[in-house]
């Protein structure tokens, strides 16, 4: 939920990165805390295991300017995508703005990213959300990957209602700040509607 704090003069939101293990969410976090002007973030937390999968989540909170006075604050989570860590992936959904779902594109992963995308829904639902009206952008990543599915195989399979979609090659930044940008244009958009 969005938090409006009137006397600082400040609007958080909040967006998840959310996606099978391995599809490079804290790889899309990792290349905006690289880029971001040092005085516009926060600092990157990230709990993750010794091999660095993501263990509970990561965080980075970011300033993206002004809006009619008020600073307006981006908290940005990821999940961690392996399957036994479900309950951390429902806590992490609570109060979220606007999801970001990053898909794999290797052949291999297909499967994972149709049933994460089921668990994203299931766990959305937890928190009184619905995956058909929050604010939502598909990224599609690893496309530098031999024998990627081709896009509109994936988007067929993906695609749930006609949301904007990225394709991105995280490590190298290709797709990263449009798929962070279409989410928070969505969030402001419904920030708006709702006030
Ligand atoms: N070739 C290629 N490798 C990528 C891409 N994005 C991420 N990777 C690699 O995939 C591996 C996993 O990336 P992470 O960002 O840790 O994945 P994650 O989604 O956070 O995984 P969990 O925390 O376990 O859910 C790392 O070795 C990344 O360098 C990409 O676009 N192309
Ligand atoms: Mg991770």
């Amino acid at each position: 939920m969005t938090f409006i704090n009137y006397a600082a003069r400040e609007i958080n939101c909040k967006i998840v990165y959310y996606g099978p293990g391995l599809c490079g969410k804290t790889t899309n976090l990792q290349w905006i805390y690289d880029k971001v002007n040092p005085n516009a973030k926060g600092k990157l937390i990230s709990l993750a295991t010794e091999t660095e999968r993501t263990l509970f989540f990561d965080f980075l909170p970011l300033e993206l300017g002004t809006i009619r006075g008020f600073k307006t604050r981006f908290h940005l989570y990821t999940v961690p995508g392996q399957v036994f860590y479900d309950a951390s992936r429902k806590l992490i959904l609570k109060g979220a703005d606007g999801v970001i779902f990053v898909a794999d594109s290797q052949p291999a992963r297909m499967e994972a990213n149709a049933e994460s995308l089921r668990n994203l829904s299931d766990n959305l639902k937890f928190q009184g959300l619905d995956l058909r009206t929050i604010p939502y952008i598909l990224q599609l990543n690893k496309r530098d990957i031999p024998g990627a599915i081709p896009v509109d195989v994936m988007l067929k399979k993906l695609r749930l209602r006609n949301e904007e979609y990225y394709e991105a090659v995280a490590p190298k930044g290709a797709g990263v700040f449009e798929t962070l940008k279409a989410a928070a244009r969505q969030v402001l958009i419904q920030l708006k509607k709702a006030s």
